[in-house]
């Protein structure tokens, strides 16, 4: 009741958005169709792409999300992907938005790396003077194809740099631990770029360790595997790390248990800096304030805590210090 009218209302930033994750099977079709690319869908409609999103780990998920990119081929298509979700975010009260793309998700399939980043740049700036959301762009290197190629897509980003904010590390986890990163990293943040990473969200806490040690990331995304580390947690809420923490991205890819989501909780209480955010929504089945309200839920958090993280998004965020006081 109460609390839920809270979690609508409240003014919040979003910092874990993969803008490729927010396309939904209706928007999926419609594209599919305009590029006359419906036989590289998996699915033959829209139930059964629906229905197939049941996911059992991380790369069974990641399957059908690079499948859905192949409808993505025009600067208009990113450009009303990009626009749907500023939509959507703007209808659950996000007023800032810190959205990941995935560069190589575009360019290995021949899409230009300029395509994609002007159609979601363009859809941005719509959204700062038709809905009042600002925006910060965030390109991600998929971990999976490895440094070289992630630094190939740096060095390709660079004639865009005043659309990117901040350098990322996605995809699958496991077997690809951030130090394989550390140059192009280093680069990156020599370049001026803000520095985040997924970590710890199936990997283990040694995985998170290695973002803050050969990273030097500002922010952990996902992290929430840190909870088996005691020295971690400490380490993160003295440093005041930020965690992105995506509660029904965890469920929907089986990556922690309920007991997991309690210690959530103890952090919280306990000073980490832990915001709550959406990941990929077309996909794991809830935006933003749906996360907020499945984590009031299960844990039966207070007004209080909702406003410590809604203050802790903003907190968190690569907003400039005097825009950021005005929003807390
Ligand atoms: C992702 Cl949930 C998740 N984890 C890792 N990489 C990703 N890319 C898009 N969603
Ligand atoms: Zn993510």
């Amino acid at each position: 009741g109460d609390i839920l009218q809270l979690i609508s209302v409240l003014p919040k930033a979003q910092l874990h958005l993969h803008i490729e994750g927010t396309l939904e099977p209706e928007l999926m079709f419609e594209l599919a169709t305009r590029n006359g690319v419906l036989h590289k869908l998996p699915h033959k409609s829209l139930e059964e792409a629906q229905a197939a999103y049941n996911f059992h780990h991380l790369q069974s998920f990641l399957d059908l999300y690079y499948a859905g990119c192949a409808v993505l081929i025009t600067k208009q298509d990113f450009y009303d992907l990009t626009w749907a979700y500023l939509k959507r975010a703007a209808a659950d009260s996000v007023v800032h938005a810190e959205i990941f793309f995935d560069p190589q998700t575009h360019t290995g399939r021949d899409v230009p790396f300029a395509t994609a980043l002007q159609g979601i740049s363009e859809a941005l700036a719509d959204a700062k003077t038709k809905l009042g959301l600002s925006s910060h762009l965030i390109m991600c290197f998929l971990r999976h194809l490895g440094p070289e190629s992630a630094m190939t897509t740096l060095n390709e980003a660079l004639p865009f740099k005043e659309h990117i904010k901040g350098v990322g590390l996605d995809s699958s986890e496991l077997g690809f631990p951030p130090s394989l990163f550390q140059e192009v990293f280093e680069l990156a943040a020599k370049e001026g770029f803000k520095v985040v990473a997924h970590a710890g969200e199936e990997g283990p806490a040694e995985y998170v360790w290695e973002a803050v040690n050969h990273l030097n990331v500002d922010r952990i995304d996902h992290g929430v595997k840190s909870i088996e580390d005691a020295a971690l947690c400490a380490h993160l809420s003295k440093a005041q790390t930020p965690l992105t923490v995506c509660p029904l991205s965890n469920v929907k890819l089986k990556v922690y248990d309920g007991v997991l989501v309690e210690k959530l909780q103890v952090l919280l209480k306990q000073g980490m800096c832990i915001t709550i955010n959406s990941d990929d929504p077309a996909y794991f089945g809830g935006y933003v304030n749906a996360n907020y309200a499945f984590l009031a839920q299960s844990l039966g958090l207070v007004a209080e805590e909702i406003y410590e993280l809604h203050k802790n998004s903003f907190v968190a965020s690569f907003l400039d210090d005097e825009i950021r006081a005005a929003h807390l």
